[in-house]
């Protein structure tokens, strides 16, 4: 079993319910066991102009390698209505791998850890709340640390009580 943190994002139709379902799609994988949950955030879209995200993150322990982690989680994505357009358009349903384990590799289809991990607070605030102690393999340096070093502002805890 492996230890791999995978981050949900969603701009588009009800990005909530839409990262809650995939959630529950993802556990339902035989093979995937669910760890740990981050809240979930109201972030402003980095990159291009688009309506703000959902994003969150999940900490899982997987039977699957990485390719064919990345194969269900781009199927979960397709079941959610994922239509692939312009590159970093807006998106019902993103799921990304962050982290394996302390694997560092570089596919042309797969880059662990993810190209944006390091410098995206959209993805390091939710994962500090559950990973705060995971060691970066390229910087080294534990995701709690990563998280202090980058701009926060446009990330926004969506309270609980908003949702349920
Ligand atoms: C970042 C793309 C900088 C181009 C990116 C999300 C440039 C996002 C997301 C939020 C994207 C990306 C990929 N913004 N933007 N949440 N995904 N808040 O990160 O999940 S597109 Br330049
Ligand atoms: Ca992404
Ligand atoms: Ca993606």
């Amino acid at each position: 079993m492996a230890k791999c943190a995978l981050a949900l994002g969603s701009n588009l139709g009800n990005s909530l319910d839409t990262a809650a379902n995939a959630l529950k799609a993802l556990t339902n994988i035989p093979g995937v066991d669910l760890i740990a949950t981050s809240s979930w955030y109201q972030t402003k879209p980095v990159g291009p102009p688009q309506p703000d995200y959902v994003n969150g993150c999940v900490v899982l322990q997987v039977q699957q390698n990485p390719e064919e982690l990345l194969t269900i989680l781009q199927a979960i994505e397709l079941q959610f209505g994922r239509v692939r357009t312009e590159k970093w358009g807006a998106r019902t349903l993103d799921l990304d791998i962050l982290l394996y384990e302390d694997l560092v590799m570089q596919t042309p289809n797969l880059t662990i850890p993810h190209t944006h991990l390091r410098e995206r607070a959209f993805v390091l605030v939710p994962l500090a709340e559950i990973a705060p102690n995971w060691i970066e393999p390229v910087s080294k340096k534990a995701i709690a640390q990563l998280a202090k070093e980058v701009d926060c502002t446009g990330v926004k805890l969506i309270d609980p009580n908003d949702i349920s």
